[in-house]
């Protein structure tokens, strides 16, 4: 075995005994009735920001951007306010869940459809989306002309529906992924930063090669090895000692019960138990869930107007208000943050962005499929939602691909991969005044590169198995899952639209500091690359703006 993390783990982030001693003011009254729920997610208090309000810093968006940026601003001195469109993901449900499970989609699943889109639309041959109630739910599924792309919504961002794996990029590869940053620094520093922000830790081998939850994963290592490709363990954020506890029946299922795309109401080490617990604990960090920010402008006196949306959980506008802001923070993920500003360049709220605003994006070169395995190659019907491992063709083929669960609850006899591909195809984001939107001109045929490349490592298995590729899961009988990114990057690209720490050109004391920033591929999954560009480029900016 053979890992692709290149940093020693270690998980000291707050742990949820000392996090309910330090907090018991915020959480006060679950903590004291032992609510498990509410204590698993110490986030920043919510205290709505109120029209006319001013403020030293406002970051935009609660994922991993904008939850690195609070911590550190708020452990300088500086108080924050984050605004996040997304529900706070704090309150169960009349299932005494605050999540939904992965298998039984409901309406905190979508954010504001009235029909599911899941990543998988069929299964079987069947149709398996059904219409659910209109609500702020946690997993966006945004579709633009030639791409749906997957972003969690709520305090928390991505790390509330991703898998988590966190995957730290080889070394050799860094160069392509963010050309303008060193290399040295980040390996040295702001990599093991991140990973020991996070939690990141690695599944113990031997309870992984005896558990019946990773048999899917020990079949993908066997096709991979036989085919001669390098199969690798990745670390992950979930809860290892947890994820044992379910294993024996001791605690509430989670990722045993599939719980991932719409949540996981244990377990996963979201930002809300990691970076923002933290956050929380400095006592100068406040958040307005619901609330979406439409509008950055420079004030008459200084500093920036932030024009902000209040949401009810159907969508509607309830309130608008405009605060002041010394400094806005960008962190509403690439998508988010890129359409904001694109919208405020057209509409000369922000004129003096350059014409690198909107360019660079990609989809970090994702697309999917599934196998069909023989009777004798069982995947198991249990199947824990988190992956642990992948197949890493980086030398030969350009493919990382990510053996993923297919947590069904029955035998699938199915192997199924999510792969990282190398697609130099870039996107831009445009207004449309027409329409009065911002529009994405990927087009679904860019896919190919990523399909060719995947096809070196699983054309090459099913040879060597004797089995085929499923055409049951995407519909149309497709093979290839080419409509959809979980991984949008860009956008908003570090040293062009930006200086090399994010200080977008053009307008002094605002900053980039997500996904936008990175140049549409890490090679890898891509949160432990925005969180530990995140930590880099804070720290410069505390340093020398504030
Ligand atoms: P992000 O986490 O998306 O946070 C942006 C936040 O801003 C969101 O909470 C938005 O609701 C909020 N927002 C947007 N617009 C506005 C606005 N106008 N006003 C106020 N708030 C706003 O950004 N990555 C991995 O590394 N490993 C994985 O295993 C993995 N699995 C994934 C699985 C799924 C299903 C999905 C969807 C993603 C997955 N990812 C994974 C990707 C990862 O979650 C993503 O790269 C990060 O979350 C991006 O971080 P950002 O800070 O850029």
């Amino acid at each position: 075995m053979t890992s692709t993390a290149q940093h020693s783990p270690d998980p000291k982030d707050v742990s949820r005994r000392r996090f309910i001693a330090a907090t018991g003011s915020i959480l006060g009254v679950s903590v004291l009735g032992g609510h498990a729920v509410a204590a698993e997610r110490p986030i920043p208090a919510p205290r709505l920001l109120a029209d006319g309000a001013a403020v030293p810093a406002l970051v935009i968006g609660s994922g991993y951007g904008g939850s690195v940026a609070a911590l550190r601003l708020a452990q300088a001195g500086v108080d924050v306010h984050m605004v996040e469109m997304g529900m706070a993901w704090d309150t169960p449900g009349s299932d005494g869940k605050i999540f939904a499970n992965t298998t039984a989609p409901d309406y905190r699943s979508f954010w504001l459809r009235t029909r599911t889109k899941q990543p998988l639309s069929s299964f079987l041959g069947f149709p398996i989306d059904k219409d659910v109630p209109r609500f702020t739910g946690v997993l966006d599924a945004e579709e633009f002309a030639g791409i749906t792309v997957y972003q969690g919504r709520g305090v928390g961002g991505g790390s509330l529906v991703n898998g988590g794996m966190a995957v730290t990029p080889r070394r050799e590869n860094f160069g392509a992924v963010l050309p303008t940053v060193n290399a040295d620094e980040m390996y040295a520093t702001y990599y093991p930063r991140a990973n020991t922000g996070l939690g990141v830790a690695h599944v113990d081998p031997a309870w992984w090669e005896s558990a019946a939850c990773y048999q899917y994963a020990r079949v993908g290592r066997k096709h991979a090895q036989r085919s001669g490709f390098p199969f690798v363990f990745v670390p992950n954020v979930y809860d290892w000692e947890y994820m044992k506890q379910e294993a024996t029946g001791n605690v509430p299922k989670s990722a045993l019960v599939g719980e991932v795309l719409y949540g996981n109401n244990h377990g996963k080490k979201t930002l809300q138990k990691t970076y923002l617990a933290r956050a929380a604990q400095t006592g100068r960090v406040t958040v307005s869930p619901l609330h979406r920010v439409t509008s950055v402008a420079p004030a008459a006196g200084g500093g920036y107007t932030v024009a902000i949306e209040q949401l009810d959980t159907t969508g509607a506008v309830t309130a608008t208000k405009a605060v002041t802001a010394d400094r806005v923070f960008f962190a509403a993920g690439s998508v988010g943050t890129t359409k904001l500003l694109v919208k405020l360049k057209a509409k000369g709220q922000l004129p003096l962005l350059n014409g690198e605003i909107g360019k660079g994006w990609g989809d970090n070169g994702n697309v999917m499929c599934g196998r069909a395995n023989h009777m004798w190659d069982a995947t198991g019907k249990l199947q824990a939602s988190m992956p642990t491992a992948g197949i890493d063709n980086w030398a030969a083929g350009g493919a990382f691909a990510e053996v993923a669960p297919l947590p069904t609850g029955i035998e699938t006899y199915a192997s199924f991969y999510l792969s990282i591909t190398r697609n130099p195809n870039r996107a831009a984001f445009t207004w449309n005044a027409a329409a009065g939107r911002v529009d994405l001109n990927w087009q679904t045929a860019w896919k190919q590169p990523s399909i060719d490349a995947a096809k070196t490592i699983f054309d090459k298995i099913n040879a060597k198995e004797g089995t085929i590729y499923r055409t049951d899961l995407f519909g149309g009988s497709k093979i290839w899952g080419d409509h959809l990114t979980y991984h949008p990057l860009g956008g908003a690209v570090l040293g062009k639209a930006t200086d090399n720490y994010g200080r977008l050109h053009g307008h002094a004391g605002l900053y980039v500091i997500d996904g936008a920033l990175i140049p549409g591929n890490a090679g890898v999954n891509p949160f432990v690359t925005i969180t530990a560009l995140a930590e880099r480029n804070i720290e410069r900016i505390i340093a020398a703006d504030f």
